[in-house]
């Protein structure tokens, strides 16, 4: 049964899409490159202003004693939308997870968070998020910090990073984490509905 493949069995393969939602200038486009930096691949969709890369990713998951080989199809909306009722709901649609992304240096960028939740409730439905604080290079221009990006994720039983497009800081961490909530959840769906 491939479901049940033991690591040192034959790995099982999936394709995962993400989505990444934040403000405009937030850092999407930068962090997403940052991480697929080394398997490059660019699928312009025009007209729907939306970008994926792909990446393949290998998740040892010791917790279920599984391997996955996993295609991950990351989302980037191109431009700067910062009206979320302009967000195309192919966007989202079929995403098994997303990495929710704010600005250190701009507190609006958090505070606006709610409505991009709110979009892709509405849009799609509730997926596992981790969220991003980004910029985290620009210590002197801080308008709020890891108290409150670590609270803010809380109310959403969610984990949260400090991240820099710049640096590379946290970055692999965040994709990581946000891979192995998603295989968790997806096993979870299963056994639910077996
Ligand atoms: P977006 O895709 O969310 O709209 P971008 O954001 O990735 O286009 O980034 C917006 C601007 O912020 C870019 O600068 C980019 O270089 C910068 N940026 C992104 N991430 C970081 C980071 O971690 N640290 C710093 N210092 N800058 C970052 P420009 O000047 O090109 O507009
Ligand atoms: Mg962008």
């Amino acid at each position: 049964m491939e479901e049940m493949a033991k690591l040192d069995e034959k790995p099982i393969k999936l394709k995962i899409k993400l989505c990444l939602l934040g403000d405009g200038a937030v850092g999407k486009t930068s962090l997403m490159e940052r991480y697929v930096a080394n398997t490059y691949r660019k699928d312009y969709l025009p007209t729907i202003g939306v970008r994926t890369s792909k990446k393949r990713v290998i998740i040892n998951d010791s917790d279920q004693q599984r391997k996955y080989h996993i295609d991950l199809y990351i989302w980037d909306i191109m431009g700067q939308i910062s009206f979320r009722k302009i967000l195309h709901p192919t966007y989202l649609k079929g995403a098994s997870g997303a990495l929710m992304i704010c600005d250190l240096t701009r507190r609006e960028t958090l505070e606006n968070l709610d409505d991009w939740i709110d979009s892709l409730l509405s849009e799609w439905r509730l997926i596992p998020m981790v969220f991003l604080a980004n910029k985290g290079d620009l210590q002197d221009s801080f308008e709020f910090g890891i108290k409150e990006i670590k609270s803010y994720a809380k109310t959403y039983e969610s984990h949260s990073f400090i991240t820099s497009a710049k640096t590379g800081n946290n970055i692999d961490e965040a994709f990581t984490t946000l891979g192995k909530i998603i295989l968790k959840d997806r096993y979870i769906r299963s056994e639910d509905n077996p």
